[in-house]
Order: C-alpha cells, then structure tokens, then sequence
C-alpha cells in the first residue's frame, strides 16, 4: 500500500524517548531529599523532583513506526520484579554529573536492559553500546568530585518499567511517561493461571 503525504508527515513526527524506571512519589521525596542536601554543599544544577528516574535504554528521536516497533519489544519483555538498593552517590567528571545508585546491580535489571537491547535491535534504533550503568542523575554541572559522603540506603521495589518522553521547554527539559508494563509476577501469574487452566484440563483427559 502507498503511503499517502498524511503517513509520511506522521513518520517525519518525532519524539526524543527513553525506557527508564520511574521512583513512586515517596522514593521520589527522599531522593530530592538527597538531592537538595548534596546540593547544598556541592555547585552545580539540582535534578528537579519530577524528573528524577534511571535510564534503562536511551532511544533517541524516534519517528512513530519505531516508537511502536520499541513499545512492541516491551510488551512482549517477561523479566523478574527486583528491589533495587540506592546506597551510594557517585560522580562522572566528563558528563559532570553527580548520581545515586547502588553497589550491586540486580541480576533482573541486567536481564530487562539485555531484553530491550535484544528486542529493539529488530527496531533500526542505533543503542548505546558501552556497558550499562544504572544511575540516577541527581545533579549536572558539577565541577569537581564531592568529597565521600555515605547515604541513608533507599529501598526500590522496581515492579514496572516506563516509556518517557523528554520534552525541552522554556523552563529546561521535563520527561513525561507515555507508557508503562509491569514486571514478574503479574505476567508470571498471568502464565501461572494459563498452566493452571492446561493442568485442569489435562487432568479430565
Ligand atoms: P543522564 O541522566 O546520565 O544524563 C534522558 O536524556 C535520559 O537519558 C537521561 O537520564 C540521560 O542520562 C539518558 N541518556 C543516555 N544516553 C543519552 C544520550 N546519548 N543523550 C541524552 N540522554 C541520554
């Protein structure tokens, strides 16, 4: 079928996106928290609340074939719930950027980057290809590494993963969640009741 001038303009559209994990408003209140006190001994530019999130897979512009091609990957992703454990705060002194996240990596949150990279490289969106670093930007434009300091660890029950968009405005850049999917045991019970269903009928055979 041709595309018509309307499906061409629809294609030429694009969003800046990314997956990320989106903290509930409680986590969200202790890490601006942290933010505002690391702020207030370090300068630099503090993450506004709203905006606090970890990336899980940066995507880039992407026109709407390919944001629903990404949205297909993470329909179709079956990967564990995990909790996450924020303890420490770090520093990068290229990007200048000062962010909280944890000493151990979850094996399940290694598994659902490894999931979306592997489901999205069907999508012909160019990934990242350095290895992944879960983190949680808290402050930019920092100019030189804060000394040490040990953080209250925060627990993180991560049980959905979220599509964001980031949209530039007068007031800098704000991220908006256009989808989200749970993970673990709503889709394992989905699969629990399925065998549940094939058990029962396997017993009337
Ligand atoms: P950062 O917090 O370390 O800057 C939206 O831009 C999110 O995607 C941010 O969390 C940002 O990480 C992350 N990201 C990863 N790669 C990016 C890139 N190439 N350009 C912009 N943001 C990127």
């Amino acid at each position: 079928m041709q595309s018509t001038p309307v499906d061409q303009a629809k294609e030429d559209v694009t969003q800046r996106l990314f997956f990320a994990l989106w903290p509930d408003d409680a986590l969200r209140q202790r890490l601006a928290g942290l933010a505002e006190d690391i702020g207030s001994r370090v300068t630099g530019r503090i993450v506004m609340a709203d905006n606090l999130h970890i990336t899980l897979v940066f995507l880039g512009a992407l026109n709407s074939v390919r944001r629903q091609c990404a949205e297909e990957v993470a329909a179709a992703i079956r990967c564990e719930r995990f909790m996450l454990t924020l303890d420490r705060v770090g520093y990068w002194s290229t990007p200048r950027i000062l962010w909280a996240g944890s000493m151990r990596t979850p094996e399940a949150l290694q598994s659902l980057v490894a999931a979306l990279h592997a489901g999205l490289a069907n999508c012909g969106i160019p990934l990242e290809t350095r290895p992944y670093q879960p983190h949680l930007t808290l402050m930019r434009k920092v100019s030189r590494r804060p000394a040490a300091a040990a953080i209250d660890p925060m627990d993180w029950s991560v049980e959905r993963f979220c599509l964001v968009e980031s949209v530039s405005g007068s007031n800098g850049v704000s991220y908006r969640v256009v989808a989200s999917w749970g993970l673990g045991s709503e889709k394992v019970g989905e699969r629990g009741q399925f065998s549940a269903i094939l058990r029962r009928i396997a017993g009337t055979i």
